[in-house]
């Protein structure tokens, strides 16, 4: 294995779902986590999606984000094929509003977890922190680069604060 492995990887049901969610791959690339992407669909090919799960961990693979919108079963049936930690991605729907892939997604049954993020709003980019928290777990400098993040947050939202109340004060 070289250092640009895969270690996580990104799958979507269509490609008309890549531009709803690659912030999933930017946060990714934020904290220099090697990824792949690939299209793969649990109803028009279910025997790429076992192949590509049955295989994931033995390619390297750590954690798998699967993408879908609708009847969303791809990350239940990547999860159902592999034991490595799956997220799955609820993607907007015109017809339904996500509703439809959030609870495709969400609901699985006992014994085969999906940790679902939300519709559109911060999902897509969630699902690349959270993955790269699961990684900073067995990975000291990950997780050094994953607080200074924090951090940063922190400090932002401290700034607004005090941007707030000066504002509040100046009108009276
Ligand atoms: C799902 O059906 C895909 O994940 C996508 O969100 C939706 C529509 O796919 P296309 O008809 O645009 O290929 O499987």
């Amino acid at each position: 294995m070289n250092a640009t492995t895969p270690i996580v990887g990104i799958v979507m049901g269509s490609d008309s779902d890549w531009p709803k969610i690659r912030k999933a791959a930017a946060a990714l690339e934020q904290f220099d986590v090697p990824f792949e992407v690939r299209v793969m669909s649990a109803h028009r090919t279910p025997g790429v999606v076992a192949e590509y799960a049955l295989t994931a961990a033995d390619r390297g693979l750590k954690v798998i984000i699967a993408a879908a919108g609708g009847a969303a079963h791809l990350a239940g049936v990547v999860a159902a094929h592999t034991p490595l930690p799956v997220l799955g991605l609820p993607v907007p729907t015109a017809d339904l509003g996500g509703l439809d892939s959030l609870l495709s997604t969400v609901q699985m049954p006992g014994d085969v977890p999906v940790a679902t993020m939300a519709v559109g709003m911060g999902g897509p980019r969630n699902s690349g922190l959270f993955a790269v928290q699961i990684l900073a777990l067995a990975d000291p400098a990950l997780a050094g680069k994953f607080q200074a993040f924090k951090d940063g947050l922190a400090e932002q939202i401290a700034a607004k604060d005090r941007k707030l109340q000066e504002e509040i004060a100046s009108e009276g």
